[in-house]
This record gives structure tokens, C-alpha cells and sequence, in this order.
């Protein structure tokens, strides 16, 4: 594999390593604060994250790639809401997937097909994870700061998280 691309995949590691705990940490404010449908949600999109990062592991080394387990910095751990926590939820995710379609847009310099393959799982993904925080954050701003609200979302939430499990 073109160190380029190997540089771009544990690239990706650290991301998708730093999502996880991002979402950890909010997991864990929700839980404090008392949203436990939200805090299930992100627990669980923390774990998820958690196996996206290993899947990139483990395909760097079938590809006799050279693995760099990274260091992270501390994750953002104070929000103001939860409208904020789904913000910060959203823009994680198009970030991530700015960074998938980097890997992508650089494996076709490299013609390296397997790499590009490989990466379409991501793209999939994504795509999903952007667009449920797209929903879920509009229906926030629906809610706004409504207290009522926010106890009703933090119940619907469980349907999400339950789907998935
Ligand atoms: Fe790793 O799936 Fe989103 O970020």
C-alpha cells in the first residue's frame, strides 16, 4: 500500500477513534443531566464508532499496512443542551464523512481499487449517520428550549437506539 494512503487510513483511525469518545463524553453529560434515552443513544453511537475504528485496524494490517494506535485529545464534556449536543453530533459526522471522501478522492490518484472498495462502507455509513442527526436535530429546533419537549424527545429517543440494538 502507497504510504500515502496508509497515512490517509490511520488518519481515518484517529477519527473515527475521536468520535467515540466524543460521544462517550456526551453520552455521559446526558446521563448526568438526567436524559437517559439521549445517553443510551450516544452510548451506543460511541460503541459503534468504536467498531468502525477497529475495522480500519484490522484491514490496515491484512494489507501488511503499518498500524498507528493514536493519541486523542480530551473530548468536549460541558453542553448547555441538548440541542447543542446534537450540533456538536452533526458536525462531527460531516466531518468525518469530509474526511471519508478524502481517503476515497486520494485512492483514485493511487489507483488503489481494494483501498477504494473498502471504503464505500463508509460512504453507507455516513450517509446514515448524517441524516439521523439531520432529523434529529431539526426536530430540536422545533422544540427549541421547551422543557416538555425535551423530556418527550428524551423518551422517543429509546425507539432509535432500540432499532439498532
Ligand atoms: Fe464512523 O461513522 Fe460516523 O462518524
Amino acid at each position: 500500500m502507497e504510504k500515502q494512503i496508509e497515512k490517509l487510513l490511520n488518519d481515518q483511525v484517529k477519527f473515527e477513534a475521536a468520535a467515540s469518545m466524543q460521544y462517550l463524553a456526551m453520552a455521559s453529560w446526558a446521563d448526568e443531566n438526567g436524559y437517559n434515552g439521549v445517553a443510551d443513544f450516544f452510548y451506543l453511537q460511541s460503541e459503534e464508532e468504536r467498531l468502525h475504528m477497529t475495522k480500519l485496524v484490522k484491514f490496515i494490517n491484512e494489507r501488511s499496512g503499518k498500524v498507528v494506535i493514536p493519541s486523542l485529545e480530551k473530548p468536549k464534556s460541558t453542553y448547555t443542551s441538548i440541542n447543542e449536543l446534537f450540533e456538536t453530533f452533526l458536525a462531527s459526522e460531516v466531518f468525518v464523512t469530509q474526511q471519508v471522501n478524502h481517503v476515497i478522492h486520494e485512492c483514485l490518484q493511487f489507483k488503489d481499487y481494494n483501498v477504494h472498495n473498502f471504503m464505500q462502507w463508509y460512504v453507507t455509513e455516513q450517509l446514515e449517520e448524517e441524516a439521523t442527526a439531520r432529523t434529529l436535530l431539526g426536530k430540536l429546533n422545533i422544540i427549541g428550549t421547551d422543557k416538555s419537549g425535551h423530556y418527550l424527545f428524551d423518551r422517543d429517543i429509546n425507539m432509535i437506539t432500540s432499532a439498532k440494538e
